[in-house]
């Protein structure tokens, strides 16, 4: 193999930048310097750093098919990318040229990155991880494509009307997307409803209604430009455009009907990521994304091969939760229906291709349809999966009666995708265990050994490098260059952890990211807060399980503790809040609004000015987090025990030098083994004692008559404290507290609060809390993405990598 270095193909001199940058602003925007809009200079500048990735990108896919290399097809209803601007410029070690050769133009790069929208095609945490895992793949060589669906809106746009949420339509293809290639040749007829017709055993599916899937193709690049991938997003046409006779008959809402149903399916986003609703269109939607990226795989297999028995030596499919489930019917419906495969076969080759993704333990998240939805919209996925049943309840004949996919007039995806896949993975070591005891205990005693676990990771170079320069500049001073794509390399920060030099310049890195924060804080929200006051955050989509509640209870604890001695010494802290609630979600609308409420009332206490700021920026997204979690300086991880899958928020913040107030869920667990206990402040109750307490008639009530302070604050939210032209807004909020309290807030509420205090006692002593603080950066660097996906590669794909770590 012929060794080149395709980083030295990526140098590029000033000069040609510039000129590169003009030529697109002249020839592909039309136009004059002097005219050029904001808008015009980034559409040139991206096209400019777009034109650097298609030679990466064109040789790692030769080499793929020259090499005729196993590929990773990761399939996901969402991707949150965010930005690519300044990702793919920091990635091809163009960001600092582009700066000064856009400077010397006149241009700011700073507001041209600002200037883009962020691609927000996903929810939160399973979304931004698929978006790290593609970079990952790129970084580290691994041959893959992401299939997802090309939403025209993403999430909603989340504002606040008197404290309130109000959800507006996204909008990010409103300007062009200069990242995209469409790929009009590229398209797949998807069926939906109809009949089955059998015809002496040649079983055939006669679709109803049908659309079109067409690609559009984003490359992805990794760190240094060494390797490229895919992420290739479906669009829905419709078929037939449009039916003349009945518009010339005058039947216009008719004629148009296959583009309605067409536009709609790739039109939006379904906005939940906790309560499962059995909606028509989700379900279509899912079959959409799966079936265009199946008959993709297939085409490009028998593109060089003939004999799809071998289609697992060179194809491995991922399931990003049970989203795209109907892989394993649909891939048996392909092989059997257009390929003519017996079923058995079939089954095992689709089981040796496909893998899932458990990313929730929560009941009322997992994926169940009725058989008679998807009966209707999928007539023969429906009979395939009857057959997988009965065929696994004859083959493993000690099945307890209980277990079945098909179960009380449902389809259980979960089991289905367990069924039809060789590895079933959790996402930290906590929820795995969870996931084999809780979740799939029967099926996991049939099948010893197919549930495994890869913890999650974060990519360093988005989330270090890119988001946080001021911290990266001084990793890369100190222990040298080449800590981005190894991570490993930052535990060589431990040794200057003595030195008050670097303690020194560490905490200066975080008061600049600090400082640029207050501006935002206050241009976004009002608020002013003081650089000096510690940095508390909690940012993440808004659920009772991740009890921003109790985080705010224990501020209103604070307050009051502030106002009835206003003589007293106390740590100032600035309370950042941010995040969106599913639209229909009414608890975690309440809490937001209470955030709110409360906001008003301390941030004009004049007593408590010069200690506690309460800041809630609304529409929390991905290129908010790049400005958030680099300028933190608590980490607030406080989900009730057993709750959380993983969270990758947590690994970003500790990453960046944040310490984590934290309960022992998820990855946090491995976090704190990782970056030392005496680094964590642990509070609260673990996964199993959660469950005991929750027996326990009778626990918030006894919780909070033994908290005076909870008592407090209990009662002024209810009195109307912080709602006097409503007293009874919060009525509801209060009563489920006493009442149910089903995560436990009451319970672990006097433990968080002891936790803070321990909390403030560190930060009065800035030299050991940066210290503490360097001590995360350091030993965080097993939470990189690129570890996670070397421990796919290795124990579910079966792909080794193109690119030895040592190239
Ligand atoms: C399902 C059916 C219909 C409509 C929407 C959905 C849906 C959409 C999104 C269900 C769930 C989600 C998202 C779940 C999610 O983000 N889970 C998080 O995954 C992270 C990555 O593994 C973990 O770190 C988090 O702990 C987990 O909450």
């Amino acid at each position: 193999m012929t060794k080149h270095d395709p980083v030295a193909d990526l140098a590029l001199s000033s000069e040609t930048l510039e000129a590169e940058i003009l030529r697109h602003l002249k020839f592909t925007l039309g136009k004059d310097p002097s005219h050029a809009a904001l808008y015009d200079w980034r559409m040139a500048v991206s096209y400019t750093l777009r034109d650097r990735v298609v030679a990466p990108w064109f040789a790692a896919t030769r080499r793929t098919w020259a090499e005729d290399r196993k590929r990773v097809y990761y399939l996901s209803m969402e991707f949150l990318i965010g930005r690519i601007l300044q990702d793919a410029a920091v990635n091809l070690g163009l960001n600092d040229l582009i700066d000064d050769v856009l400077g010397r133009l006149g241009v700011s790069f700073s507001e041209l990155v600002e200037d883009e929208p962020d691609a927000a095609l996903g929810n939160g945490g399973l979304g931004r991880l698929a978006a790290c895992y593609m970079e990952s793949m790129a970084t580290v060589g691994c041959p893959g494509y992401g299939y997802g669906i090309r939403y025209e809106h993403g999430l909603f746009r989340q504002r606040f009307e008197g404290g309130r949420q109000v959800e507006a339509p996204e909008d990010w293809l409103n300007t062009r997307n200069p990242w995209e290639f469409d790929r009009p040749e590229v398209a797949y007829e998807i069926g939906f409803k109809g009949h089955v017709e059998d015809r002496e055993g040649r079983v055939r599916w006669i679709p109803g209604e049908t659309v079109v899937a067409t690609a559009h193709d984003t490359p992805v690049i990794g760190w240094r430009g060494r390797w490229a991938n895919t992420l290739r997003l479906w669009g829905a046409k419709p078929t037939t455009l449009f039916d003349l006779g009945r518009f010339n008959r005058g039947d216009y809402a008719a004629a148009a009907e296959p583009e309605a149903l067409a536009r709609t399916l790739s039109r939006v986003l379904y906005p939940d990521d906790t309560t499962y609703q059995g909606k028509e269109l989700r379900l279509k939607q899912e079959f959409f994304l799966t079936s265009a990226a199946l008959q993709d795989i297939i085409r490009r297999f028998l593109d060089t091969h003939k004999d799809l028995t071998k289609l697992a030596d060179l194809v491995a499919v991922q399931m990003n939760d049970t989203h795209p489930a109907i892989a394993g019917p649909e891939l048996i419906r392909l092989l059997c229906d257009e390929h003519a495969m017996d079923f058995d076969t079939a089954l095992s080759i689709t089981q040796r291709v496909l893998a899932y993704t458990n990313h929730t333990l929560m009941p009322e998240a997992l994926e169940r349809w009725a058989t008679y939805l998807m009966g209707s919209v999928l007539p023969r996925h429906m009979q395939i999966i009857e057959h997988i049943d009965s065929w696994h309840r004859r083959t493993f004949p000690n099945r307890p009666h209980w277990v079945g996919i098909v179960k009380h007039h449902e389809v259980r995806m979960g089991d289905l995708a367990f069924v039809t896949s060789h590895k079933v993975n959790g996402v930290s070591a906590l929820h795995t265990d969870l996931v084999k005891e809780t979740l799939f205990p029967e099926l996991n005693a049939l099948h010893p050994g197919r549930i495994i676990n890869q913890t999650n990771g974060v990519t360093p170079r988005r989330w270090l490098r890119m988001a946080n320069p001021a911290l990266s500049s001084l990793i890369t001073e100190t222990i040298g260059e080449g800590w981005e794509d190894d991570a490993d390399r930052l535990t060589e920060l431990e040794a200057h952890v003595a030195d008050a030099g670097f303690l020194d310049a560490f905490g200066a890195a975080k008061r600049a990211n600090k400082e640029r924060l207050v501006a935002w804080l206050k241009d976004e929200t009002g608020v002013s807060a003081d650089p000096a006051a510690m940095f508390d955050v909690q940012v993440k989509r808004i659920h009772e399980y991740k009890r921003q509640l109790m985080n705010l209870l224990q501020t209103v604890a604070d307050w009051h503790v502030m106002r009835e001695a206003p003589n007293g010494n106390y740590v100032p802290r600035v309370k950042i809040f941010g995040g969106k609630a599913a639209p229909g979600y009414y608890a975690a609308k309440q809490i937001i609004r209470l955030i709110n409420d409360v906001a008003r009332v301390v941030n004009e206490d004049p007593v408590t000015r010069d200690w506690l700021k309460i800041a809630y920026p609304p529409n929390y997204n991905v290129s908010k987090a790049e400005k958030l979690i680099p300028a933190a300086d608590l980490s607030e991880q406080i989900s009730t025990a057993g709750k959380e899958a993983s969270g990758t928020g947590n690994m970003k913040f500790a990453l960046n030098g944040a310490l984590t107030i934290g309960t022992l869920d998820g990855a946090n667990v491995e976090i704190r083994e990782r970056v030392g206990a005496e680094n964590f402040f642990l509070f609260g109750l673990t996964a199993e004692e959660a469950a005991r307490r929750r027996e326990f008639q009778d626990h918030a009530r006894s919780a909070i008559l033994a908290s005076q302070p909870l008592q407090d604050v209990l009662q002024m939210i209810a009195e109307g404290r912080f709602s006097p032209e409503e007293p009874n807004r919060y009525h509801d909020l209060v009563h489920n507290i006493w009442n149910s309290d089903y995560f436990l807030v009451a319970s672990d509420f006097d433990a968080y609060s002891a936790a803070q205090r321990e909390v403030d006692a560190l930060y009065a002593r800035p030299a050991d809390w940066a210290r503490r603080a360097a001590l995360n950066t350091a030993r965080m660097g097993f939470f990189s993405s690129d570890r996670a996906i070397r421990g796919y590669m290795k124990d579910i794909w079966s792909v080794k990598p193109a690119l030895d770590p040592e190239a």
